[in-house]
């Protein structure tokens, strides 16, 4: 707590610290909230970032700060009211006013101002996937015509080819000794390897470009209002070009699953049409603007995909010995590998159901 204290002061924030607690269920960076005294001054969000998986803290940041404030000028062109509450604030530090981060000697720290009254779920109704939809693309949408070059802040993130890659050579090297009792799920994982591998084979014949997505939207990345109406997309940090399947496919991989992430009961994980349908609709009233024939048709690849390659990276990191993801407990890992396979077998009974309702709005 006190360490946190002299941290969070290295900041330009505004009143007197009353305390600093945990806040979200990320699995990368330590996020904490920071109350200040009184009402008169904000709150906020003090994160530790994960630099062994950031490497470039300084790039991380730019792309940040680039994309905040190019969306503030789209907020600010549409005539929005409410500017602080839909776009994230990172403070600058009180030594550097030009940097948005910390560095005590060992970790990594910034702080953004907190979004009071705002709600995070985990599991969303159909009306709140459509509002969900129409958010994630207006957020591409927005980012079509972001001047700055951003980096890809972890390169290769959701190139697939690249993570079979890794999964072999977790295989090959079993680290953790591990495998043997788990072949089967490698040799179910490894069997669909080509097919999910479509998006970088239409990316190499210049059918699909990449853009600037989201990649990591996750439902729960996602501010609503009491109402249900979408204020604000948060954790920027992967913010970078990728196929659109990324942000349509971690969507669905988490507000379309009837169970957790990381369900032990495989009879609770289905994929829900219902949400499938919502999202779909509502991501095309903003995303259909730019989205070319290719990328709409693929929508329920890019479904299939993502849960997917979240299995085949959980499981390379079960098989690494866990040192990527944070877990709870022993067998983490696997258990989110096999919910994760159970998401992707039931979205691949639902593609032809998919593909009809993709069809009829192309
Ligand atoms: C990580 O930041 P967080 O915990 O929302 C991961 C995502 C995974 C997700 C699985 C940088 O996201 O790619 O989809 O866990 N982020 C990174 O829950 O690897
Ligand atoms: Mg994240």
């Amino acid at each position: 707590m006190d360490r946190l204290n002299d941290i969070a002061k290295h900041f330009a924030i505004e009143g007197e610290i009353a305390e600093i607690k945990p806040l979200g269920s990320g699995l990368i960076n330590d996020t904490y909230k920071v109350t200040t005294k009184g009402t008169d001054t904000p709150d906020y969000v003090l994160q530790r970032i994960n630099h062994h998986i950031f490497t470039d803290v300084d790039a991380l940041q730019s792309n940040i700060t680039a994309v905040t404030r190019h969306l503030r000028r789209k907020l600010e062109a549409d005539g929005a009211t409410d500017i602080d509450r839909r776009v994230l604030n990172f403070l600058p530090t009180v030594e550097d006013a030009s940097k948005t981060y910390f560095f005590d000697g060992e970790n990594y720290w910034r702080v953004m101002t907190f979004i009071p009254d705002a709600l995070t779920f985990d599991i969303v109704n159909p009306e709140y996937s459509r509002h969900a939809g129409r958010a994630f693309g207006k957020f591409q949408a927005d980012l079509v015509d972001i001047p700055e070059t951003l980096v890809e802040t972890i390169p290769d993130f959701h190139n697939m080819e690249f993570r079979l890659q890794q999964l072999r050579e977790a295989i090959a090297d079993d680290k953790a000794g591990r495998l043997a009792d788990v072949r089967d799920i490698a040799d179910k994982l490894l069997a669909h390897a080509d097919e999910m591998c479509l998006a970088e084979q239409l990316h190499r014949e210049g059918r699909l470009p990449k853009r600037i997505c989201h990649c990591d939207t996750k439902v729960n990345n996602m501010l609503f209002d009491r109402d249900g109406k979408v204020l604000c997309v948060i954790d920027l940090d992967t913010v970078m070009p990728s196929y659109v399947f990324s942000d349509f496919g971690d969507f669905m991989r988490t507000a379309a699953n009837t169970g957790a992430e990381d369900d032990p009961d495989l009879d609770r994980v289905n994929f829900n049409m219902d949400i499938f349908r919502a999202f779909t609709e509502g991501y095309l009233e903003s995303a259909g603007v730019f989205l070319t024939r290719e990328e709409i048709e693929n929508l329920p690849y890019a479904a299939a995909l993502f849960p997917y390659m979240q299995a085949v990276r959980f499981f390379a990191d079960y098989l690494n010995g866990d040192t990527y993801y944070k877990t709870a407990y022993a067998d983490h890992n696997l258990v989110r590998t096999r919910a994760q396979i159970k998401l992707f077998e039931s979205v691949l009974e639902n593609t032809p159901a998919m593909k009809a309702f993709i069809a009829e709005r192309i």
